[in-house]
């Protein structure tokens, strides 16, 4: 691997207040891929792109271009584990570069609070830093093999789309998840509906509740049947919306047909490069990752 890289680590909101323990395995993990993080102090939320611009789109581009100054003016880029933050951060820093008006306006709102923004910094989400290191690399890396477990990847919305703000090469824009899931070992398995949206973003699950979970349900109901041992995702706010949708999903039937234990996927690389399931937060789980731990670990 070449040499290490420091990164301005965006938290976003998601992640701090409701699952330190994803962010737990972030901090964990990267280290081990040559990644460092340092601390982006002052930040906001992002703004969420699927809700805030809904509202107000200057408002929502001078919040994000802030964060990205704070990063610029720290000389790194910004790297993130969520997929909202990272649709943020890439259109937010597409509008500006390519509309100079629009710099010009973001910049005099900076300046007034003693910000200087020039738009060179890039954001990046974690698991595009993965990519880049490549599928057969990670697996090399691999010390412990997750043989037994049968993986559904959900990739969410905003990592994919919009497809021309992304970096992802056609041929792998819908595999390479799949790929880095393979390369610790598990079997990432094919499922119907595998890019549909989890039913939380762009303001759904904010504004109705119960129509976010019934989308969150169609997912799980097809996971049950293919009998998979955990759903894998790179969004806090995706890994937020299966927790609690089947947590909510159980407490209506009074009975635990929900139970696919939701892995973010630096708990799941982590496992494979042998790591201590609680030093990657797999203890502090909404639904029970006992039986996903007992035959993840059978090569610890
Ligand atoms: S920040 Fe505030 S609400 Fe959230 S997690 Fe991701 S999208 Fe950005
Ligand atoms: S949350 Fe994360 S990326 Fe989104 S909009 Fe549709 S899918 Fe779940
Ligand atoms: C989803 C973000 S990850 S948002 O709700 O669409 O803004």
């Amino acid at each position: 691997m070449s040499e290490r890289q420091t990164y301005s680590f965006f938290l976003g909101c998601v992640m701090p207040n409701r699952f330190p323990n994803i962010e737990k395995s972030i901090r964990t993990v990267l280290p081990h891929l040559g990644i460092e993080l340092e601390e982006l102090e002052g930040a906001s939320c992002c703004p969420a792109p699927g809700v805030i611009r809904s509202f107000n789109e200057p408002t929502w581009l001078a919040l994000a271009s802030r964060n990205l100054a704070l990063a610029e003016n720290a000389g790194h880029d910004i790297v993130t584990g969520c997929n909202g933050c990272y649709g943020t951060f890439k259109e937010a820093l597409h509008i500006v570069r390519d509309q100079p008006k629009r710099l010009d306006e973001v910049q005099k709102h900076l300046k007034e609070i003693g910000l200087k923004y020039r738009a060179k910094v890039e954001a990046r989400h974690l698991i595009e830093l993965i990519y880049e290191i490549g599928h057969e690399q990670i697996r090399e890396l691999v010390t412990h093999p997750l043989e037994n477990i049968r993986a559904a990847v959900h990739y969410g919305c905003h990592l994919l789309k919009p497809s021309k703000l992304r970096p992802w090469e056609s041929k792998y824009r819908h595999v390479f998840l799949d790929e880095l899931v393979e390369a610790t070992g598990a079997e990432s398995i094919k499922y119907r509906d595998k890019y549909i949206c989890c039913g939380a973003g762009g303001g759904v699950r904010g504004s109705n509740v119960p129509v976010s979970v019934d989308i969150a349900k169609d997912k799980l109901d097809i996971l049950i049947d293919e009998g998979v041992d955990c759903l894998v995702n790179v969004c806090s706010f995706c890994h937020l919306q299966y927790e609690a949708s089947q947590a909510q999903l159980n407490k209506e039937l009074g009975e635990k047909k929900y139970q696919i234990p939701v892995i973010y996927y630096t708990q799941l690389l982590g496992l494979a490069l042998g790591l201590d399931p609680e030093s990657l937060g797999l203890h502090k789980h909404v639904i029970n990752t006992n039986p996903f731990l007992e035959k993840a670990l059978q090569n610890h």
